[in-house]
């Protein structure tokens, strides 16, 4: 059996926050006169927080000191949160939820390996905390994707070698991440179109079908 472990990206993947990140960061750059739209907010999707902001201040003439910009993230945060105080257990897809329990009914350990920093709040809202074998997120790396310490972190805290995991991404950086990490990655959206992916995947269901062909007994 190839896999024996899928960690799974959380936004983009397993829920779509996006909405949530534009609003929250929208609010931020209108209030600093800054221009923003979903074409810059679609360059932020798999980023960590402090790089999104850098990428925002792009058009920001001004300069911020760490102080003001570390002020500015969590300010954004906060809107943020309270955005997601809105999402409900009717936010996760039936065949997300499916697709992960036919996953762990064939014996597949489950992680997340996310940037964010709310990855555990996130979870509990879709009614998910404590479904996932392991959760790596923002809050125990250094380096964001696509360095690949959040799935080897992931990889580590399930104790499988990174050979053995399939990664799940929506990004592009998560991809290279995947690939600079020893993983394999099954991409959804701009992630399946990379040239770096191993599977690409019209829909979140598609993933059975790739352990399958390579797995016996499934
Ligand atoms: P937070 P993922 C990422 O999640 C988002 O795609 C990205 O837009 C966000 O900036 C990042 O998390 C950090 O999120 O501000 O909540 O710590 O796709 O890696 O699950
Ligand atoms: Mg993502």
């Amino acid at each position: 059996m190839k896999y024996q472990a899928v960690i799974f990206d959380l936004d983009g993947v397993i829920c779509f926050t996006d909405k949530y990140h534009y609003l929250a960061w929208k609010e931020m750059a209108d209030e600093l006169g800054i221009y923003f739209d979903e074409k810059i907010n679609n360059r932020l999707r798999g980023v960590s927080r402090m790089e999104s902001l850098e990428i925002i201040l792009e058009k920001y003439d001004k300069a911020l000191s760490e102080e003001e910009k570390f002020a500015l993230a969590e300010k954004k945060n906060k809107t943020y949160v309270k955005l997601l105080g809105k999402m409900t257990k009717n936010d996760l897809s039936k065949e997300v939820k499916e697709t992960l329990d036919t996953l762990r009914e064939s014996g597949f350990q489950l992680a997340i390996g996310s940037s964010s920093k709310n990855t555990k709040f996130i979870l509990e809202r879709l009614g998910l905390d404590h479904y996932f074998d392991a959760i790596s997120d923002g809050t125990n790396i250094s380096r964001s994707k696509p360095d690949p310490e959040v799935f080897l972190k992931a990889a580590e805290f399930l104790q499988k070698k990174p050979q053995q995991c399939l990664v799940v991404e929506d990004a592009k950086a998560g991809v290279i991440a995947a690939g600079r990490g020893g993983f394999d990655s099954a991409g959804l959206g701009e992630a399946a179109a990379c040239r770096e992916v191993t599977y690409s995947m019209n829909s979140f269901s598609d993933l059975l079908k790739i352990v399958k062909e390579n797995q016996s007994g499934m």
